[in-house]
């Protein structure tokens, strides 16, 4: 594949031309922007991402950030670049003390394989790629090990979208990521992992609609967010628990990461739209969409200093 020498959010990227934007930005910021292998995938891919760090005293400080877990949404993804590209550049003097006050994980692509399926043959896939008897693919949000597979919140079934696999870390995306994770997770103050769509910030839990740990804290910060969302293109989100807002599912990541290891705000954004476009969202919404999503981050950050 030729080399990318332009990245920009009027389009939407396939897994190398981010993969290349990744390497890239490492080579233009090599004091901020560091290269990171998060894992591998059952087809052989690095899982790719970079930490933006402006100062050794921000590590117990780290704003994660990772998106297409699920391969067909393609939303997620361009926001994440976009926020990363913010972060980096943005000559904004709020959001650059934010930026530079913070250490930052991005890990645009954390479903290269399924990514990568999106765009040479089925638009509308959602899980990896390993095969189980006659069906491909486990859904990569209920393969982590809380509550796996319990609660009817996943299935049974290789062939469904939403296969827990046949355990608990099963794929090797899952369970090289969760290692990564492991490592950096007690300085994770705020992790983000974003899906789309239908417009609404769920918290932990998944497996019960009861607001567990500090969910009323979280739920504070995520009402600010979202306000702070809606006042600049007047996109409205629903805050809520996961059980309660969608479905039971669990298996998750963020639920994983949570339960684990007291991660204090986690939040899994669903982008736009809430169903017009669905996954097929145009290109010409990234920018507003990444601009909003910017926003409500950058007012968390805020809040969670405040509380
Ligand atoms: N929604 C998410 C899903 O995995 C979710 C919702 C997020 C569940 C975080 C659990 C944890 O089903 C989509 N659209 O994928
Ligand atoms: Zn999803």
């Amino acid at each position: 594949a030729k080399k990318s020498k332009y990245f920009d959010w009027e389009s939407y990227h396939t897994l190398d031309e981010i993969y290349d934007w990744l390497k890239d930005l490492a080579a233009r910021f090599p004091k901020e922007v560091t290269l990171v292998k998060g894992g591998t995938t059952y087809e052989g891919r690095d899982i790719l991402g970079v930490k933006v760090s402006y100062s050794p005293d921000n590590a117990n400080k780290t704003v994660w950030i990772d998106s297409l877990i699920h391969a067909r949404e393609w939303i997620a993804g361009a926001t994440s670049t976009y926020i990363l590209n913010k972060v980096l550049t943005s000559t904004d003097r709020f959001i650059r003390k934010m930026a530079e006050s913070h250490d930052w994980y991005f890990f645009p692509v954390i479903n290269p394989d399924g990514y990568e399926y999106t765009h040479t043959t089925d638009r509308l896939w959602r899980k990896t790629r390993k095969p189980y008897s006659i069906c491909i693919g486990t859904d990569p949000n209920r393969n982590w090990g809380y509550k796996w597979n319990e609660d009817g919140g996943s299935s049974d079934n290789p062939c469904a979208d939403d296969y827990a696999g046949p355990n608990a870390f099963s794929e090797v995306e899952t369970s090289t990521l969760s290692q990564f994770m492991s490592g950096v997770a007690k300085d994770i103050m705020l992790f983000y992992t974003f899906h789309s769509y239908s417009q609404l910030i769920l918290l932990p839990y998944g497996h019960t609609t009861e607001h567990l740990d500090n969910y009323d804290d979280a739920y504070q910060v995520a009402m600010e967010a979202a306000s702070s969302l809606e006042e600049v293109h007047g996109t409205q989100y629903t805050v809520g628990n996961i059980a309660e807002t969608i479905y039971v599912a669990t298996g998750s990541n963020m639920d994983w990461l949570k339960a684990n290891y007291h991660v204090p705000y986690a939040y899994a954004y669903e982008l736009r739209d809430t169903g017009n476009y669905g996954f097929l969202l145009p290109a010409d919404q990234i920018i507003p969409t990444g601009e909003e999503t910017l926003d409500s981050i950058m007012t968390a950050l805020v809040e969670i200093e405040n509380v």
